[in-house]
């Protein structure tokens, strides 16, 4: 026989690279999940004319949160100057701020809600 032969037995009559050169590392796949929009805080702001029963009941409303959870948030706001209601993606929690900051206009209060990104 001339030309150094086949590499093994038997692999003989496979055309093509034999196992011995065939890469079978394994590859790590990373999967991207979507990641989570941002949220931002609608928060309540105090102010000295806007009565406190007409607070809690635009808290009820706009935000369907129980009466206990609205005088909470309103006496947080009339002691410390501000309570965060909740928390939203950006575009609900501009509307849900505004919608009931609006309320508030219609009935002759300056109340504000305002919003922020949340940290
Ligand atoms: N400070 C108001 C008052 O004494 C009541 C009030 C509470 C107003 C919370 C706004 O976000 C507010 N009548």
């Amino acid at each position: 026989m001339r030309g150094g032969g086949n590499r093994s037995a038997g692999a003989a009559s496979q055309p093509g690279p034999s196992m011995a050169d065939t890469n079978t590392r394994n590859r790590t796949e990373t999967v991207l999940k979507p990641a989570r929009p941002p949220l931002h805080k609608v928060i309540l702001l105090n102010d000295d004319f806007t009565p406190r029963e007409f607070v809690v009941r635009l808290l009820k409303a706009e935000f369907r949160v129980p009466e206990a959870q609205a005088s909470v948030i309103m006496l947080t706001a009339h002691t410390k100057g501000a309570c965060v209601v909740a928390v939203f993606t950006k575009e609900v929690a501009e509307e849900k701020a505004t919608r009931a900051t609006d309320f508030a206009r219609e009935h002759g209060y300056p109340l504000l809600f305002s919003t922020e990104p949340e940290e």
